[in-house]
């Protein structure tokens, strides 16, 4: 097991012209749950979020609802904070891009990409999609009923001005090489084909900056201008560290070793920001992992259609580490996956409850009628107790390598293999009749058991943290034991353990 490492993880930054849906909830929590794991292996962890307040989408909202942007961003930016809190992400910061210290980072950035002759001023003509705040080439637009979109489905309108441009072109072939001397920047596999391919078709220069509207970060120099959103939305990552002071304490977090992002914001982390960071000359991050995107029911998200998923309303329904576990269990990260209650309810009851709950009540209770509440000692080993025993003590590196790759779903996978095989266990060994038959085998069955149930609870920590440490409290682990490396201490026999409640709550099927 890794010790001593230090990560930075990042979520994307939220726009703030709406409010958390479940898309933010789920990036965030990936993030959240490595950088808890990483923490328990011992890491020092860097965890950050925050709210990208800037650009035209942003002021559109606010003039819709008839505010001053700052007043609105200041309001939206709120619900991102609250669901941080309201998830039990344990993000170290939370950064605004309409901060002052951005705003001078950006400033920064933007000065030295000048200075090293990397930007030039131009005039830029061509597709603009407000709602993705992105520019796009005329092969790439269609058009339905006279309207013109892009291809998220985007509408875009035609933008004439004057315009700085980075010389994104220049890069492209120092992109490829970069790609292929860092096979795991961009995670999974298919979709860093996907942005090679799209590099190799070749790159014209990025239009860094607008005029036609005033929201934004003031380009150094030339006050008619404010930087291209997603110019000063990637340098948020290296504000919060503490840019442009490069002996700032937090600096030594750089590069990220992971920006979590959705795929549809997969070509501005893999493409624009190594490029702006090698003109630079800064390090760039180690990865981009991109996931997939939610449906619900069966068909896409959207505020039109009236679909959307308040993370919110489902925490209040079914409880906040069951719609964490729900949402990293039910889909392989990096794919698409469709959001369904029933399968939501499924999960709660066979996994959760049936499986890992019942396990822990049944074993905790027998530990507590039959062994004076205390944890049992070894008194009768057996050949066959291995299986058990070995599985548990490989599972904190199988879970580990499974991180490593953002495999969210697998280390799941993982960890139910050692529920379901205790389950197993529990009935094959019967300790309920060795109570009449042979009490030291009895206890050596209970004390394994229970080895299983501390394993898998230190764990599953970073996915349910609130329900693994009442598990553990139950377990009677004390709080200095709970790391990854604390695994390897076995507790004292005898120690008192408080009387088992169940874990998780069984939902009833709704009506058809
Ligand atoms: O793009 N399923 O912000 P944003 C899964 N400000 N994830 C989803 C989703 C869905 N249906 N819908 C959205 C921005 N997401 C920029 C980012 S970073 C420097 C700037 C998630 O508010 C997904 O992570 O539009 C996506 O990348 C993010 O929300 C976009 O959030």
């Amino acid at each position: 097991m890794s010790t001593e490492r230090r990560t930075y993880l990042t979520t994307p930054i939220y726009y703030v012209n709406d409010k958390p849906h479940i898309g933010h909830a789920y990036t965030s929590l990936a993030t959240d749950v490595l950088a808890r794991w990483r923490r328990l292996a011992g890491d020092e962890v860097f965890f950050l979020t925050g709210t990208d307040e800037h650009g035209q989408k942003v002021e559109k909202a606010a003039e819709a609802r008839g505010m001053a942007p700052q007043a609105f961003t200041d309001e939206v930016s709120q619900a991102f904070r609250d669901l941080a809190a309201r998830m039990n992400f344990s993000n170290d910061a939370f950064i605004r891009t309409t901060e002052e210290r951005h705003k001078v980072a950006c400033a920064a950035l933007w000065q030295r990409l000048w200075d090293k002759g990397e930007i030039y001023l131009g005039h830029y003509e061509g597709w603009y999609a407000v709602r993705d705040e992105a520019f796009y080439g005329p092969d790439e637009i269609t058009e339905k009923d006279g309207q013109k979109f892009a291809p998220t489905g985007a509408p875009v309108e035609w933008v004439r001005e004057p315009s700085y441009f980075f010389r994104l072109s220049n890069w492209q072939q120092k992109l490829l090489d970069f790609y292929d001397a860092n096979p795991d920047f961009i995670a999974p596999a298919t979709r860093r084909n996907e942005v090679i391919s799209f590099v190799r078709t070749g790159l014209t220069d990025l239009s860094i900056s607008r005029t036609s509207f005033t929201w934004g970060v003031r380009v150094p120099g030339d006050e008619s201008h404010v930087m291209y959103v997603w110019l000063d939305a990637l340098t948020n990552y290296i504000t919060a560290l503490g840019y442009p002071d490069e002996q700032a304490p937090l600096w030594r977090f750089w590069p990220a070793d992971v920006h979590f992002v959705g795929k549809d914001i997969l070509r501005f982390h893999a493409i624009y920001w190594p490029a702006f960071l090698m003109a630079a000359e800064l390090p760039t991050p180690r990865r981009v992992f991109a996931h997939g995107w939610w449906t619900n029911e069966g068909q896409k998200i959207s505020k039109s259609v009236g679909n959307v998923i308040d993370p919110l309303a489902l925490v209040d329904e079914f409880g906040l580490d069951p719609v964490r576990f729900f949402l990293l269990r039910e889909v392989p990260f990096g794919n698409d996956g469709d959001f369904s209650r029933r399968a939501l309810m499924g999960r709660l009851n066979s996994d959760l409850a049936n499986d890992l709950g019942n396990l822990a009540q049944r074993s905790l209770s027998l530990i507590q009628k039959n062994c004076e509440g205390r944890l049992p000692g070894i008194e009768a080993p057996d050949a066959s107790d291995s299986e058990i025993l070995e599985l548990a003590a490989a599972l904190p590196a199988q879970v580990e390598e499974a991180l490593d790759r953002q495999a969210f779903h697998e280390a799941l996978e993982r960890i139910w293999a050692l529920s379901r095989l205790g389950n197993a266990w529990i009935d094959a060994q019967k300790p309920w009749a060795l109570r009449k038959t042979d009490l030291p085998r009895m206890a050596t069955v209970l004390r394994h058991l229970h080895t299983a149930l501390r394993t898998l609870a230190t764990v599953l920590q970073p996915f349910m943290p609130d329900t693994m440490r009442r598990m553990l409290d139950q377990l009677g682990v004390p709080e200095e034991a709970r790391a990854l490396a604390a695994l390897s201490t076995p507790l004292a026999d005898g120690v008192p353990l408080p009387p088992p409640s169940p874990l998780f709550q069984k939902i009833q099927d709704e009506p058809a």
